[in-house]
């Protein structure tokens, strides 16, 4: 099976977690997008739910989707959120931010009674770090807050090559909020919590990849024997 088709094949099953009237986050990356596609199907037969978009890409598909949508604001609490992930460990850790969408996926995903991952098993990890850790932070003072960045990582006992994401043009990538991405490439992270801590201290950052103890479930797709097998 493909990739796209196990994504598809997570998306699903989160499908089946979603109950009329349901207020949801929607997440960002192509297996949430697969979901929002497959949410659309149901609501054209008649499923009356309302989202809220993680990015402008995902509020974009989900209108193409004809999915009713509402702001955080106009809907501060809501029920579910489904979002895809760049590492899963078996703490239900993940790394997340992969999409640079992360600030407002975290802001909604701790908005949401359930967080839900879904994602293809290739996914899921022992230990976070492989996929490079993005971390959001402000434009202003850029190469100050990236000296700092380094310094809490080699105090937290982490190592590796810190690098601002560039967009398809080579200027520094802007988020959907105005805000830079520092990829650090870590190789693998021992202690997510500390680290956290640690990045949260830095003057100028904004938000991190690491989301702890926020997602509720994880939904992976692996193939077996032809088909797509749901752990
Ligand atoms: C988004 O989905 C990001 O947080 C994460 O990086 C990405 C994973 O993308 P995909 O589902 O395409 O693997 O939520």
């Amino acid at each position: 099976m493909s990739g796209p088709d196990l994504r598809r094949a997570a998306a699903a099953r989160a499908l089946d977690l979603v109950r009329p009237g349901m207020r949801l986050g929607l997440g960002t990356g192509s297996t949430a997008a697969a979901f929002v596609d497959l949410l659309g199907e149901r609501v054209r037969a008649g499923l009356d739910v309302v989202g809220v978009p993680t990015s402008e890409a995902t509020h974009a598909a989900a209108t193409r989707a004809g999915i009713r949508l509402a702001t955080l604001d106009e809907m501060p609490e809501l029920d579910l959120t489904v979002d895809g992930a760049d590492e899963v460990d078996g703490a239900l850790r993940l790394i997340k931010g992969g999409g640079a969408a992360l600030l407002r996926e975290k802001i909604v995903a701790c908005a949401s009674r359930r967080m839900v991952v879904i994602a293809d098993a290739a996914k899921r990890v022992e230990t976070l770090g492989a996929f490079p850790l993005p971390i959001e932070v402000n434009a202003f003072g850029l190469r100050a807050t990236q000296i700092a960045v380094e310094a809490a990582l080699a105090a937290a006992g982490c190592r590796g090559a810190v690098r601002l994401r560039l967009a398809g043009d080579g200027s520094p990538l802007a988020t959907d909020g105005g805000h830079r991405i520092l990829d650090a490439h870590l190789g693998r992270i021992p202690d997510p919590e500390a680290l956290s801590g640690a990045l949260w201290a830095v003057p100028g950052v904004v938000e991190h990849g690491l989301f702890l103890g926020i997602a509720t479930m994880a939904i992976l797709a692996a193939e077996r024997d032809g088909q797509a097998e749901i752990t």
